[in-house]
């Protein structure tokens, strides 16, 4: 698999779900940003772009949404609807994501900061990456 599937465990009773989440315990990595992708308008593609060093785990913590993710050979499709469920994104992958549910809320979790300079935005330059990697 191109991204990596991690099941939080829940902390549940009778007055309802809690997930806690943790660096380096069942995310791994130390969490320096935290960032969250709402309200995405009906019928819209976002990402389209690889990370050069950068860790991520997406969670949709309410709703769904769904990830294509492309490694330059392989391309795989995971969607995201539990809050109990992370993808985790490593290395050079090309992704974007799409459908959207209305109350899609998309938590995502990263070792550094924001960094313009980290990502590759032209598919074209991801492939001559891949194939320097
Ligand atoms: C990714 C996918 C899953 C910031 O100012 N700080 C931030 O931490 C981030 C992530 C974005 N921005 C600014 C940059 C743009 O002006 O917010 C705007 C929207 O960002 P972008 O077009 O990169 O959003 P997406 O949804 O295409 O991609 C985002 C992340 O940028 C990216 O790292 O892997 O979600």
């Amino acid at each position: 698999m191109i991204g990596k599937l991690i099941d939080f465990k829940i902390n549940g009773d009778n007055r309802g779900s809690l997930i806690a989440i943790e660096n380096n315990h069942n995310v791994p990595f130390d969490i320096k940003r935290v960032y969250y992708i709402f309200d995405t308008k009906k019928d819209v593609r976002r990402g389209f772009h690889a990370h050069k060093n950068l860790k991520q785990l997406a969670i949709s913590v309410s709703g769904s949404c769904k990830f294509l993710l492309d490694n330059g050979k392989d391309k795989e499709y995971i969607e995201l609807n539990s809050p109990n469920q992370g993808l985790l994104l490593d290395g050079l992958v090309w992704r974007e994501m799409f459908d959207f549910s209305e109350d899609c809320v998309l938590l995502v979790l990263t070792n550094e900061y924001y960094d313009e300079n980290d990502y590759i935005r032209d598919y074209s330059k991801f492939l001559e990456e891949i194939n320097n990697d």
